[in-house]
């Protein structure tokens, strides 16, 4: 097959903050959501928190080495905001910065371009306090915060992330209380999401105002959502407000202002309370690129005739849709691998939003039960599969129009997996957690040889292995 990706296209790895520094308690770092979250019995697999995780804030260097030897171009990490901010307020931590410059001009020196996410999660504990997200005054801290890491970083780093899948932030946060900061209440929920959104619009601003030269985008988790009888129009309803609540909310409000029809009709004035006159005008904000978080598609069963939308706590707010059949294979996570969905997803955003000019793949990824063998070679046969695949399927869009620019594998390192703790890896470098030893995996072997073979201008797309 020719390589249908174009010769700047750049080929990356993705990480956050909490899930791989560790020294959470280090010069000076405040409080974050997670801290007090993961701290929490019961919240996290094996009470597992991130304050050590993969100890990056003092082996970054290496990591960042260990980047060039796997010829990786683009690095996209997260800022912690509570290292910089504490409180969260303007009591500014110049130790906090001063990791994140080191970094950058490792990244730099290394060759390797960074992008830099503002909020993976981890909210200073102290704006929480005060609300969090469901509080307005968190979007514009956030913007105050994002405007200052601009005008310090904004010389090195041109790609800027706002916020990581809103979604999550709202929906996981502050309604099912599966993440932190572990709420479970719809009105919350919705503030969040409001919240999310406008933070979006003024942080675009800020940042753009601390740095002529920032590329600014947002990452949003997006999926397809596949119902086993297209006939059934309950199911049709369902499947069109899960989309509206995942692909569109976000994606809507940054390009025309305003949510999907779906959602306001379905929420009403819950919704409406939280927005103020002139919301609009903040929400609409021009973007330099999409980021797209994918991992799989999302299957939808014919709703039981008795299920009613949840009004408190469950991972959606239908609860039949989480009920569906999953089909086979499937992840570590138990989410299915549908390489061909990544490329209808482009394909669909490009015909769905044509002001959206770039679209960067921000994460993609899967996490597979890896034990190393007796070699110690960690041969993740599937990891690799699902890697190539999903390449190949970028590439597939690429071809026919989709205006892709980077790709980014979640994840360089195994990590801290949120609730799931430890227990989940999707790095394709094995992380010891008792040694902190790395090894890279046969993915990363893969993934290398892939961006070589395109650096060549030769065949980018491999065929997968195993
Ligand atoms: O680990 C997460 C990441 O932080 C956000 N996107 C999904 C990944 C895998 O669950």
């Amino acid at each position: 097959m020719p390589n249908p990706f174009p010769r700047e296209f750049k080929w990356g790895v993705a990480t956050a903050s909490y899930q791989i520094e560790g020294s959470s308690a280090s010069d000076g770092r405040g409080t974050s959501i997670w801290d007090t979250f993961s701290h929490t019995s019961g919240k996290t697999v094996n009470g597992d928190t991130g304050d050590v995780a993969c100890d990056h804030y003092r082996r970054y260097a290496a990591d960042v080495a260990l980047m060039r030897e796997l010829a990786i171009q683009s690095y996209r990490f997260s800022i912690s905001w509570p290292r910089i901010f504490p409180n969260g307020d303007e009591k500014l931590e110049p130790r906090g910065f001063d990791f994140y410059d080191r970094l950058v001009d490792e990244l730099l020196e290394a060759g390797i371009s960074p992008m830099a996410t503002l909020y993976h999660w981890d909210l200073p504990q102290a704006l929480q306090d005060r609300g969090g997200w469901a509080n307005r005054e968190t979007a514009y801290a956030f913007a105050s915060y994002a405007e200052k890491v601009a005008a310090r970083l904004g010389d090195r780093v041109e790609q800027w992330v706002t916020l990581n899948e809103p979604w999550c932030v709202a929906w996981l946060g502050y309604m099912s209380g599966v993440h932190a900061p572990g709420i479970k209440n719809l009105d919350q929920a919705l503030a969040a999401a409001h919240h999310t959104a406008l933070a979006h619009g003024l942080a675009t601003r800020a940042i753009r105002s601390a740095s002529s030269t920032a590329n600014v985008g947002l990452a949003l988790n997006m999926t397809n959502y596949r119902v086993d009888d297209p006939g059934n129009a309950d199911l049709s309803t369902l499947a069109d407000l899960m989309d509206a609540h995942v692909n569109r909310w976000w994606l809507d409000a940054f390009t025309i202002g305003a949510y999907p029809r779906a959602l306001t009709d379905f929420y009403g004035p819950k919704l409406q309370a939280h927005i103020e006159p002139g919301d609009e005008d903040i929400l609409r904000v021009g973007t330099d690129f999409l980021g797209i978080n994918y991992y799989s598609d999302s299957f939808l069963g014919v709703p039981a005739a008795d299920a009613k939308p949840m009004q408190d706590g469950g991972l959606f707010p239908f609860p039949q849709a989480a009920s569906s059949p999953i089909p086979e294979p499937k992840t570590a996570m138990g989410w299915p691998i549908t390489a061909s969905g990544i490329r209808d997803l482009l394909l669909r955003v490009s015909r769905d939003w044509p002001s959206v000019e770039a679209i960067a793949i921000t994460e993609n990824g899967a996490a597979f039960d890896d034990v190393p063998s007796e070699d110690g070679r960690i041969l993740d046969h599937q990891r690799a599969n699902y890697l190539t695949s999903h390449i190949a399927a970028v590439g597939e869009a690429v071809e026919l129009g989709a205006p892709v620019v980077s790709y980014h594998a979640w994840s360089f390192l195994d990590n801290f997996e949120w609730a799931e703790g430890y227990s989940k890896r999707f790095g394709l470098v094995y992380v010891d957690y008792e040694s902190q030893n790395r090894t890279p995996k046969l993915s990363a072997e893969v993934y290398r040889s892939l961006i070589l073979a395109h650096a060549s201008d030769s065949e980018a797309v491999q065929q997968p292995v195993g």
